[in-house]
């Protein structure tokens, strides 16, 4: 579907497997995803489940054993389509996309970001057969905990988090980014001009070129967000001495301010 345009190395090919192709038409052709197909380091393929079925009516899903209500996917089409799309490649990882899998997190797109190829499968109905959790697939993802109609949303997901972080995706600008105390926190508040709009005003330390101050006051807000909204990302950090210190005194500003409001 999506075709690379130069020669240049190719890190990662994705490739989609949905009943829905259509879908997929526009999102992954603009900014970063764009960039990184046009510069040939990712190759995106979408592939109709349908056209892996054998039949006149090329059903992908049938009822459940058991009875029920909904359908669920049948196991034929999809090893067909992994089969042939995978052929005797190795270093695939076949994931499933489904509310059973483990959840998606940037640890999750740091493994698939290491994979020569990752191949989505979207479920769509009730489930899957069962027998393609066990047998086909190598892994199964959730993207959290809240009930979308299929997995389409869910792969389109993976494949931006997973391009993010192949070498030579991100622009200079945004790379640098990823360095020093922001990696596991909360983002700092951002500013840019006019320095006074309606009345509300842009923190003066920003004004100032006093780099050292600029630095402080991003880490401190960014310990100070993470701590009051996301405590579950500071408890899962193993943070320097000193930015323990930092933490401890944020908290002890945080609790003086709201023993005030008492
Ligand atoms: C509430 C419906 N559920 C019955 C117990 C089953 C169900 C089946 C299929 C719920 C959702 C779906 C479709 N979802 C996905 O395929 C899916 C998904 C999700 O729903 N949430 C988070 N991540 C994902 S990845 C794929």
């Amino acid at each position: 579907m999506i075709q690379r345009a130069n020669e240049s190395i190719l890190i990662m090919r994705f490739d989609i497997i949905t009943i829905f192709p259509e879908i997929f038409r526009g999102v992954f052709e603009f900014g970063i995803i764009r960039r990184a197909v046009e510069a040939g380091l990712i190759e995106i393929n979408i592939h109709d489940l349908r056209d892996y079925t054998h039949d006149r009516h090329r059903q992908v899903d049938d009822r459940p054993f058991g009875g029920g209500a909904g359908m669920v996917m049948k196991p034929e089409p999809l090893f067909r389509a992994v089969e042939a799309i995978t052929h005797s490649a190795t270093d695939v990882s076949t994931v499933l996309l489904s509310p059973q899998g483990r959840l998606f997190d940037q640890r999750v797109a740091e493994e698939f970001a290491v994979r020569e190829r990752v191949v989505l499968i979207c479920g769509r109905y009730e489930g899957v057969d069962e027998r393609v959790v066990e047998h086909l697939a190598n892994d199964e993802v959730s993207i959290g905990d809240y009930v979308l109609s299929g997995g389409e949303i869910a792969a389109m997901i993976v494949v931006d988090a997973v391009t993010r972080l192949i070498p030579g995706a991100l622009g200079c600008d945004q790379s640098a980014e990823c360095e020093s105390f922001s990696a596991g926190l909360l983002d700092y508040p951002h500013y840019t001009r006019p320095a006074e709009y309606r009345g509300m005003k842009a923190p003066d330390v920003l004004l100032g070129g006093n780099h050292a101050q600029i630095e402080r006051f991003r880490r401190r807000r960014s310990i100070r967000k993470t701590l009051q909204r996301r405590p579950d990302l500071i408890e899962s950090r193993t943070p320097d001495d000193g930015e323990r210190r930092e933490i401890e005194e944020i908290l002890r500003e945080i609790d003086k301010a709201t023993m005030n409001d008492e």
